[in-house]
């Protein structure tokens, strides 16, 4: 063996070794990864959010594949070399949930492999076995690096406790929950006033969730553009008294344009610095919204691409956006319909609060409103105090939530 294959064998070994580096070592390398970064030119603008699209789908997944340690061409990392501790550890944000795999928004300092701030995450296979209820956009994770400092791959370790979050119980299997979003504090449930028509049934339901899951329910009717016409007094006014129930519920409540603009400034103010959800069903203006509040977050809109006429595009799954004032918002897939997760009729009966004014004078104390004789709170829905859909909504929700 001469003195160079000698050499380059020693190399082969010491790279082969786990690496043990210092805090100090750990942040001098990842600071020259991130000059190196900086001086490549940036190919996506900064930013650009992550927006999964029924077209786009197969792609994302495809991109996420390729960038995983096993297909990406380079040899096989040495799995001693995986640090115990988390090598780049703060805390980050998931910001899109894709099979086994997330998108995170660090916080500040930390790498990125996009040059948009995010960065791609693998999940260990318990988290992945359980991603629907363990891990949702507006998670925060602990993430370590598996490969090169500052270069990744990285993988997720372990989802901080929630503060807050919005589950619903799966559409196919009614066992699994869902969690739709977290650490949110408010949820923007969003109705159309036209096209699709005006369909407030959701709002119950979904607010509900919201309550259950500590987020606090707001109520947007947009489109208010599409009901003006003379012809339309009717339909404003069906949509009126709804919204006047869901304001005695005590939600607040927002009719708005992003063709006209009214009501965005109002919206705005009131979700501004928060971290919050859009929700409601497809085609009523979420992704609209989101944008008109900030076209900087440059949202993919339901309609048919200029560019090539072909069909529509549609969110079809959440991810987190965050505002130029710094609001971080989450939008949704449109929702048909929203099994409630594991609600008990007091719980339900209990989010029903303008009933609450009237319940004390039912002759039952545990009334549940529904057959009990005596009830002020049917009587309160006879004499028009309470919202009869509002009343309809509650049977109906109290019914489902005691199947099994
Ligand atoms: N007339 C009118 N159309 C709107 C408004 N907001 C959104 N739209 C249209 O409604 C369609 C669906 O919007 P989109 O934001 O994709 O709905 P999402 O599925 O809830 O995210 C698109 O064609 C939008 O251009 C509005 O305020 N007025
Ligand atoms: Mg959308
Ligand atoms: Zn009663």
């Amino acid at each position: 063996m001469d003195a160079d294959s000698k050499r380059k064998s020693r190399e082969r070994h010491l790279k082969a070794l786990p690496k043990l580096r210092t805090r100090d070592e750990e942040k001098r390398l990842r600071e020259l990864a991130r000059q190196k970064k900086a001086s490549r030119p940036r190919q996506t603008p900064r930013r650009r959010h992550w927006q999964a699209d029924e077209d786009d789908e197969p792609d994302l997944f495809e991109r996420m594949r390729a960038k995983s340690p096993e297909t990406d061409g380079a040899p096989p990392r040495v799995a001693a070399s995986v640090p115990e501790e988390p090598a780049v550890g703060e805390p980050a944000t998931v910001v899109f949930v894709a099979r086994g795999r997330v998108r995170l928004a660090p916080d500040a300092d930390a790498p990125d492999d996009e040059g948009d701030g995010t960065l791609e995450a693998s999940l260990p296979p318990e988290l992945a076995a359980t991603q629907a209820t363990t891990v949702a956009v507006g998670d925060r994770v602990r993430f370590v690096e598996l490969g090169e400092a500052g270069e990744g791959p990285y993988r997720v370790t372990s989802v901080e406790p929630r503060r807050s979050a919005l589950s619903r119980s799966d559409p196919g299997k009614r066992a699994l929950e869902r969690v739709l979003a977290a650490n949110v504090d408010l949820g923007v449930v969003v109705v159309s006033a036209r096209t699709p028509p005006f369909k407030p049934g959701l709002v119950d339901r979904v607010a509900l969730a919201l309550e259950a899951g500590s987020v606090r329910p707001f109520v947007c009717v947009n489109k208010i553009d599409l009901v003006r016409g003379d012809a339309d007094a009717s339909e404003r006014r069906r949509i009126e008294a709804a919204l006047t129930s869901f304001h005695e519920a005590g939600y607040p409540v927002f009719r708005a344009s992003t063709v006209t603009g009214e009501g965005l400034d109002e919206l705005g103010a009131a979700i501004r610095g928060t971290t919050c959800v859009f929700l409601g069903h497809s085609g009523v203006g979420k992704s609209s919204l989101l944008n008109a509040l900030d076209p900087s977050s440059a949202q993919t809109i339901g309609a048919v691409r200029a560019s090539d006429g072909k069909g529509r595009h549609t969110t079809t799954a959440s991810s987190l956006h965050v505002l130029s004032d710094g609001t971080r918002v989450i939008d949704t897939p449109g929702v048909r319909t929203f099994g409630l997760w594991k609600l008990g009729a007091d719980e339900v009966r209990a989010a029903f609060h303008e009933f609450e004014a009237f319940a004390g004078d039912c002759r039952f104390r545990d009334c549940s409103h529904r057959v009990e004789p005596d009830c002020a709170v049917r009587a309160a829905v006879g004499a028009g105090r309470i919202a009869r859909a509002r009343f309809a909504s509650y049977l109906r929700i109290v019914a489902s939530a005691e199947e099994p």
